[in-house]
């Protein structure tokens, strides 16, 4: 009964950013605010930093959480580590070629440090300024990128994923990604194309199903073509905002970033916490398929 619904509603409503259709790639313009709240000095960011938000698409902010909360996320995530390598929980994602723990997802309601993390006054105060109305996590992940071993993100939009296979509407979410080990160019930092935000780049290709199960390891569906990067790059640029750890980098939805795999000995790890507003909530994915679990894709607040 549920798919009937799901192949009725994606018959019935309007898609403002089809992609996964067309056989050809397209650039759509952003229909949506970046920033949906009036600015004011209770935000939790400076006019400037707002202004730079929705100009470029993300924020970098150093030394966001203080060193004793950094070294509670940190041992906590070494925690997580170790007994997650003996798992065989779905949240647990391996690296494309190998056992290695990759990311591991659902942290916010399955680990008690990490869902204190999520709820944090400071962040969610920006969060909801951003988002302009209170907002929930949609997904949350630790990403572990070890030194020597640690494999890439290719660059993506991550609202294209969430939009086709999530069923997200509109663009009203952002992530946050804490950084929990010093950050350098060198050991495969996130890397944004400053101002993309404002371009959909609809993708060509049709989505698997049950896609989730390799694109989480490598992703492969859902990824911009080499002619649209080149363009938004030539138009914007990549920018590697780095920092120590503790610093985050908030960024809209649908800015297009990756990141490069680590050669270097410094591990990097990284929490993200991805809000949504509650004006936005998911419906059936329009792609028409079934809805990624929910500890990939938050139906339920
Ligand atoms: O699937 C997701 O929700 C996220 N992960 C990947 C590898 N790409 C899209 C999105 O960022
Ligand atoms: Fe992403």
């Amino acid at each position: 009964m549920k798919s009937m619904n799901a192949v009725s509603d994606t018959n019935q409503r309007q898609d403002l950013y089809p992609s996964r259709i067309s056989e050809r790639p397209v650039i759509i313009e952003r229909k949506d605010p970046v920033v949906y709240s009036k600015w004011s000095p209770a935000s939790g960011i400076s006019q400037e930093q707002s202004d730079f938000y929705h100009q470029q698409g993300y924020l970098f902010i150093e030394s966001f959480f203080t060193p004793s909360e950094v070294k509670e996320y940190r041992d906590e995530l070494k925690q997580l580590w170790a007994t997650s390598r003996q798992s065989d929980a779905s949240e647990v994602i391996r690296e494309p070629d190998s056992e290695e723990v990759r990311s591991i997802f659902n942290v916010h309601r399955s680990n008690d440090v990490f869902q204190a993390l999520s709820t944090h006054s400071k962040l969610k105060n920006i969060v909801d300024y951003i988002l302009g109305s209170p907002t929930y996590i949609h997904q949350s992940r630790i990403n572990f990128k070890p030194g020597f071993t640690g494999k890439e993100f290719y660059w993506h939009s991550d609202f294209e994923t969430w939009h086709v296979e999530d069923g997200m509407p509109r663009m009203r979410a952002l992530s946050c990604s804490i950084a929990l080990e010093d950050n350098y160019p060198f050991n495969g930092p996130l890397m944004v194309v400053p101002g993309s935000h404002k371009d959909f780049v609809a993708c060509v290709g049709q989505t698997p199903d049950d896609h989730y199960k390799d694109s989480l390891r490598r992703q492969q569906y859902g990824v911009p073509d080499q002619d649209s990067l080149t363009a938004l790059v030539k138009q914007y640029g990549i920018e590697t905002p780095v920092g120590k750890a503790g610093s985050i980098v908030l960024f809209d939805c649908n800015i297009m970033h990756g990141s490069s795999s680590n050669i270097s000995p410094m591990p990097r790890s990284n929490v993200f916490l991805v809000y949504n507003s509650v004006e936005n909530k998911l419906q059936s994915p329009y792609s028409g398929q079934q809805p990624r679990p929910e500890f990939i894709a938050s139906r339920d607040e």
